[in-house]
């Protein structure tokens, strides 16, 4: 017998989504009528009645309890129908596939992403839309609002749905179809790339590393690169995903992802290394001694893109978040079409890519993405990087110093402060805007000030605009110091200091990105006072 069950509860203070949907620690998401509030709120928003939704997540500690009870709240407020992905898995770039695909109405994605996960770690929960995409601003604002007034929630009194078996099963009057999580995602992938050339080139010898950093990519990245394209057995490492990632950090950064880095840099390198997040839409890509940064692979992906079959048509535009650097602009120049600048979090793009505006898109954490699906797309990344490989038969490194000569160079850096005081970190932001007006035309040491603001942003498709998106400060020449506080962190607030310095030369400033940049670097410091406001003068991560 299954019966609906019309709990009474109070709201619950913080269930505010961030960057990308409402982040807590486990326990925080574990505690009484925590997940149910928030979900029902979306239910209340977005509607349940008939609707069909996707459901899925990184397979992180409580993804699938709190799966069980999503579905339990589906099918009391009447949903007709919830595709989920076998073992409640699917990683945010096929959770977005899957809502396109299957023509739903969205979909709720349980991730934290790239923070760690374990009983005393971070959970997350986040609502896509009908296009596969984030939901924008005034969906979760609107879903944050309902938050604080909830008074009671829906659940159907049932057993647990058998998550482990494909194929559709009931619950209550809702069907739910259990479906691998692997083979819709891998069959798109074969439609965007040239599979026969990518596997001829492993078949020739190519060596590469894959790191799944124990998260949800593993499965597709075994299917993809070992069962389908022929890479060696092995090739992909980590590849089981585990409740805690096994302990580690699942953010593919030279910091987190510091065995591949080493084996890159090692005397036995592949020709070829990448990771990916815990939910698999981040990436980092390596080359034998050398690596890419974000900002690079997003120009570099951009300017080859035609060498793939599902981009031979060319693009329709480019759009990078704001903090990003500009490489991916002048790529944009040189092919004529246009570039667009947004402010931080992939749901700013489904705009664009909607309205066939923009065709790839990136950020500087480690996200690149294109009109494939809604949701930037690490696999998506390192098999486009695979076919430019496969096509141009050169090395990362020939390629990267290649892009550098003809388009010039942006070095660039971020350097995160994580978990400073938020009454510290919130009065050096307010220091620092009502400094902003003075800041045109002062000298740092050489480095004049062109142009100093808030980051406010029009949406060219539907008019909306976003404030507060940063604050950036522009540095003659090309050079450029943006400040930032993180939306995704779960511990105090983050500081993210992003540095750019562009040269016209090929690596005219040598190697190093942080001798590079030292000069933005001291500017950025005394601009912000950021050692007097937190007590802090190193970083704790560089990317
Ligand atoms: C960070 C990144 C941002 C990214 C977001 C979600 O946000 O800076 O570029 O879109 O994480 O990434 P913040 O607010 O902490 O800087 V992930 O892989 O959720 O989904
Ligand atoms: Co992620």
């Amino acid at each position: 017998m299954t019966q609906i069950t019309t709990v009474a509860t109070t709201p619950i203070a913080g269930q505010k989504p961030g960057t990308s949907g409402l982040r807590k620690k486990t326990p925080v998401f574990m505690g009484r009528h925590y997940l149910e509030n928030f979900v029902q709120s979306i239910f209340d928003v977005v509607g349940a009645a008939g609707k069909t939704f996707v459901l899925g997540g990184d397979g992180r500690y409580f993804n699938d309890r709190a799966a069980q009870v999503i579905l339990r709240m589906a099918a009391a407020n009447g949903a007709a129908r919830v595709i989920v992905g076998q073992g409640a898995i699917l990683s945010t770039p096929a959770a977005s596939h899957l809502i396109r695909l299957n023509k739903t109405d969205g979909g709720i994605i349980m991730s934290a992403s790239h923070n760690p996960g374990g009983p005393n770690e971070d959970f997350g929960v986040k609502f896509n839309m009908p296009n596969g995409g984030p939901a924008p601003e005034g969906v979760t604002e609107a879903m944050y609002k309902r938050t604080t007034e909830i008074t009671e929630y829906r659940v159907l009194e049932a057993q647990d749905v058998d998550l482990g078996r494909i194929g559709r099963h009931e619950l209550g009057a809702m069907v739910v179809d259990v479906v691998d999580p692997v083979t819709d995602y891998a069959a798109l992938m074969e439609t965007l790339f040239d599979f026969p050339a990518i596997r001829a080139m492993f078949a020739g010898g190519f060596r590469m590393r894959m790191d799944s950093m124990c998260a949800v990519t593993g499965p597709y990245a075994v299917e993809i690169i070992e069962n389908r394209l022929g890479a060696a057995k092995g090739t992909c490492v980590n590849a089981t995903p585990l409740p805690d990632f096994g302990g580690m950090h699942p953010d593919p950064n030279p910091t987190w992802a510091k065995a591949l880095m080493d084996e890159m840099f090692g005397a036995v390198a592949p020709d070829f290394g990448a990771a990916s997040d815990g939910d698999g839409d981040r990436n980092m890509v390596v080359g034998r001694g050398i690596y890419v940064s974000p900002s690079d692979s997003l120009a570099v992906l951009a300017a080859n893109a035609h060498l793939a079959p599902g981009y031979k048509a060319g693009l329709k535009g480019i759009a990078r978040s704001m903090p990003t650097s500009a490489a991916a602009d002048r790529v944009a120049e040189a092919l004529g079409v246009h570039h667009y600048e947004t402010p931080t979090g992939w749901k700013f793009f489904g705009n664009l890519l909607d309205a066939g505006k923009a065709t790839i898109c990136g950020e500087e954490s480690f996200g690149t993405g294109s009109d494939h699906v809604r949701e930037k797309d690490g696999l998506w990344a390192v098999l486009l990087w695979l076919n430019i490989l496969a096509v141009r038969k050169e090395s990362v490194a020939q390629i990267l110093h290649e892009h550098f000569k003809r388009f010039g160079r942006n070095y660039y850096s971020r350097h995160d402060f994580e978990a400073i005081d938020t009454a510290n970190a919130d009065a050096m932001f307010a220091a620092l805007r009502a400094a902003l007006p003075g800041l045109k035309g002062q000298d740092f040491d050489g480095l004049v000030v062109t142009h100093a603001d808030d980051f406010a942003y029009t949406d060219p498709v539907d008019g909306s605009v976003s404030t507060k998106q940063g604050v950036r400060v522009l540095f003659d020449g090309g050079s450029r110091a943006v400040f930032r506080l993180s939306g995704t962190g779960t511990e105090g607030a983050t500081l993210r200091l992003y540095l750019e310095r562009f040269v016209t030369g090929p690596d005219e400033l040598g190697e190093d990105p942080q001798s590079a940049l030292a000069p933005v670097i001291r500017a950025a410091h005394r601009i912000a006072g950021i050692a007097a406001h937190t007590g802090r003068s190193e970083p704790d991560v560089v990317t």
